[in-house]
Formats: C-alpha cells, structure tokens, sequence
C-alpha cells in the first residue's frame, strides 16, 4: 500500500538542541521519569474525529485541507478505509499507542441504524487486521449522541421514548466496538444533555432518565466483558446552554447521587475546564480528591475567545501543574488524548504532524518538570507545614474528630483572640515553579 504521509519520516527523539521540525524536542519514549518510562507515564491518544475527519470548516468557511485520504468519494466505506490507513500510518510514525472514537467517525451514518451497524463490523474488523502486529490499540470508545437531528432535545434527557432508544441502541454498540478494539475506557459526553429554557424542561425528570441510560450501560458493559472504566467527560455549556455536566463536582454529585460513582470516573478536558471558570489543574484535583481522575482530553481553550476551541495544548505551565496532578494521582487508568485541531490555516499533513510533536512534547516538558517539583519538596513542604496547627492539641482533636462545638467555644474563649494564621505565601511558590521551569 502507498504512503499517505510519504514525505514524513518517522518521528524520532532528537533532544532540546534540535532544530528539526519533525523530530520530538522532549518525548523520548524510553526515558525513566520517578521509575516509569515516559511512554508509561504518558499513553497518547489520536482523536479520530479531528485528526481524520476536521477538515477546517467553520461557521463562515469550508474545508481548508484535504482528507480524502486517497478516497475518490468522501463518506463512503472507500472513504472510511482511507482514513484507517491514514491513522494508523499516522500513529506508527509518531508513536501513539492509543486512538478514541465516535461511532459515526468510523464510518458514514446510513438512514437505517441496521445499515450503520454493518459499515460498524465490517470497519472494525478492518481496525483489527491493522491492529496485528503493532501496540496500538483503543483508548475509549463513545457514540456521538449530539450530531443526528434526532437528538436535538436531548439522548438521555430527550423528549421523545423513540429517541431514547435509538441512544440505547447507538450506546450498545460503542459498548461492542469499544471491547472489540481492546478500549481501556467508554465516555460519556452529554453534548445536548441540558436545556436552554425551564419553561420548557423538566430538569429531575431528564436527570433520572440520564441515570437510567448509564445504569444500563454498565449492566451491559459489564455483562459483555468490558472491564474498564466509564467516564463523564464535564463541560458546562456549548452546544446546550446549561449542561447538567457541567464540572466534576457537579458530574460527581450526579454520580453519587444515582449510584453510578463505583463504575465512572472523569475524563477531564483543559479546555471545558476554563469554559467553566475554573483552571485545567482545579478539575483535575477535584476528580483526584474523589477517587475519579480517569482519563485527559489533552489541549487548550484561548481565554480570548472563550468558547471550545480545542487548540494543541503548547502551555508548559499547564502542562506541569496537570502531570503534578497526574504524578500525585498515581497516574491515571485512562491516556492523554489529543481531542484538538490544527488552526484553520494549518492546513497541510506536515502540519498534522507539527501539531502532534507540540502536544506531545508539550506534555514531556509538563512530566519532567512536574518531577522535578516534586522532588525539589518545597511546595509539598510549604502546603504540609501550612496546617501544622492541626496536628497536635486542639487541632489533632479536630482532625480525629474527637471534640464538640462547645468545646472548640471554650477554647476560643480562653484565647481571646487567635494569632493570624501564617502567610500563605503565594508569589514564593510561583517563583519557585518558574525556578523549577527554566533552569
Ligand atoms: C466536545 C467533546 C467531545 C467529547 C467526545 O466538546 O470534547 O469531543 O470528547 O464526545
Ligand atoms: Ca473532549
Ligand atoms: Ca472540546
């Protein structure tokens, strides 16, 4: 078969000195960071959707770059094929292990779900003969439950039982795909799961038909062998005004509160982070604090635009203070998957793999830096020593949960007026992350 990327070499660790624009500055698979290797730490993935698919429309414009693939029609099975042989070329040449997909990525949605699901099979079974004899497999899996007009109001949270059922019936088979392809993980993103209006929603109503849809989601999941984690993936608006995911406290709420939490855990994205008002870093901490950072949708908002932009991730600040969250997390059961794409006017296959070796250096820089961090103990020390108070006396009674509310009056009482608590010390710590980051 003819390379589709034929003047692009295959991508190799070439060190912070080199100037060649298609080797990796940072990534260096191989390289031991706290006794893993960077590979390990750091298991990429290829969104089908924007890498094979985007092609640079936007709302004012059409396509500015040529995915055909070779393909003669586009949204063909002809089609379909041609990107699977461009992705896997692709993820060959760069060393991605991993790649996430929608259902309707894979191949064109057909008027009949029958239809649709043949082009399914017949396209995996593809995937599967280009898996032999190489590593990559699945990350996640999820069906795109957002797009179709049906879904207009909503999958789970729609109006209509019809409707209901075809999201049934789209998410068993994203479930059978998903195991099929060795999927680590299945998300859940609730694109139009919210509402506009109150004057036209029933909010409990949709929520407990969202909790119902999961519910058997995971019966089947997990009756078909699938072993791995479900994820919510947060955001909190676009396409819908108000998204009832709208960050991981509220999509941990949800979980607990239908007793889903034993079974999902976050994909959390950087760029539904900061739609929401919060950094990249807040989301991660919140889903770690519960048990349930899973899995990262890799790239970046621009804070000047403010909608999802989905850019390859290139802050190096970010990209530290997520592996420090990472790191801390003990890493995480799911990858890195670059659900990004290239600007408009990046519009040649270079620029693909441009894109590519920024995010995955960008987040090299982020591993080795956070370690460094990490190791260097200041900020853990700093953070430690903040609340010495509670590890002896009133405090150590507080923290055991050993004293009454009476009793904490009687001591402030017998104070009559506590000492300020010590300084937090805020731009020392920022100028040792800048210490850390470029020495
Ligand atoms: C859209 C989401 C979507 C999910 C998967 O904003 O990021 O692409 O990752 O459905
Ligand atoms: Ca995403
Ligand atoms: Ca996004």
């Amino acid at each position: 078969m003819p390379e589709i990327f034929a003047n692009i070499p295959q991508i190799k660790y070439e060190g912070p000195a080199s100037k060649n624009p298609l080797a990796f500055k940072y990534y260096d698979a191989d390289r031991v960071i706290m006794g893993k290797k960077m590979s390990e730490h750091l298991p990429f993935a290829m969104a089908w959707w924007h890498n094979l698919g985007a092609a640079g429309t936007d709302m004012f414009g059409t396509n500015t770059i040529d995915k055909s693939f070779g393909a003669s029609e586009k949204a063909t099975m002809e089609h379909a094929k041609a990107k699977v042989d461009a992705g896997f070329e692709f993820m060959k040449k760069l060393g991605v292990k991993y790649f996430c997909f929608h259902d309707v990525d894979l191949v064109p949605e057909a008027d009949d779900i029958n239809v649709t699901n043949a082009r399914l099979d017949e396209l995996t079974d593809y995937i599967l003969e280009k898996m032999q004899g190489t590593d990559i497999k699945c990350l996640w899996g999820t069906a795109n439950m957002f797009s179709n007009p049906r879904f207009m109001s909503g999958a789970g949270s729609t109006s209509s039982a019809d409707v209901y059922c075809f999201a049934a019936a789209q998410i068993k088979k994203a479930l059978d795909l998903t195991v099929k392809l060795g999927g680590r993980g299945y998300v859940f993103w609730g694109g139009r799961e919210g509402y506009e209006s109150l004057l036209n929603t029933d909010v409990k109503f949709e929520q407990e038909n969202i909790a119902a849809l999961m519910h058997m989601a995971v019966d089947y999941g997990r009756s078909i062998g699938f072993t791995g984690d479900f994820y919510i993936e947060p955001k909190p608006k676009e396409p819908m005004k108000h998204q009832y995911d709208f960050d991981a406290a509220t999509a941990i709420g949800f979980l607990r509160q239908y007793g889903l939490d034993k079974d999902f855990k976050m994909n959390i994205e950087a760029n539904h982070a900061t739609l929401a008002g919060h950094t990249f870093q807040h989301e991660l901490r919140i889903s770690a604090i519960n048990g349930m950072l899973g899995s990262i949708d890799a790239n970046q908002g621009d804070l000047l635009l403010g909608w999802d932009t989905d850019e390859f991730p290139w802050d190096v600040y970010e990209s530290t203070m997520c592996m420090y969250e990472v790191l801390k997390n003990g890493g995480l059961t799911g990858g890195f998957n670059f659900d990004s794409k290239n600007r408009r006017p990046s519009n040649t296959f270079e620029d693909m793999f441009y894109a590519y070796i920024l995010g995955m250096d960008t987040f090299a820089q982020g591993l080795i830096k956070a370690a460094e961090l990490i190791e260097d103990g200041r900020i853990d020390s700093f953070v430690e020593e903040k609340y010495a108070s509670f590890k002896t006396g009133i405090g150590a009674k507080i923290r055991n949960k050993e004293t009454t509310l009476e009793e904490l009056a009687d001591y402030a009482a017998s104070l009559k007026a506590p000492e300020m608590p010590a300084s937090g010390r805020q731009e020392y710590l920022q100028s040792v992350v800048n210490q850390v980051l470029f020495c």
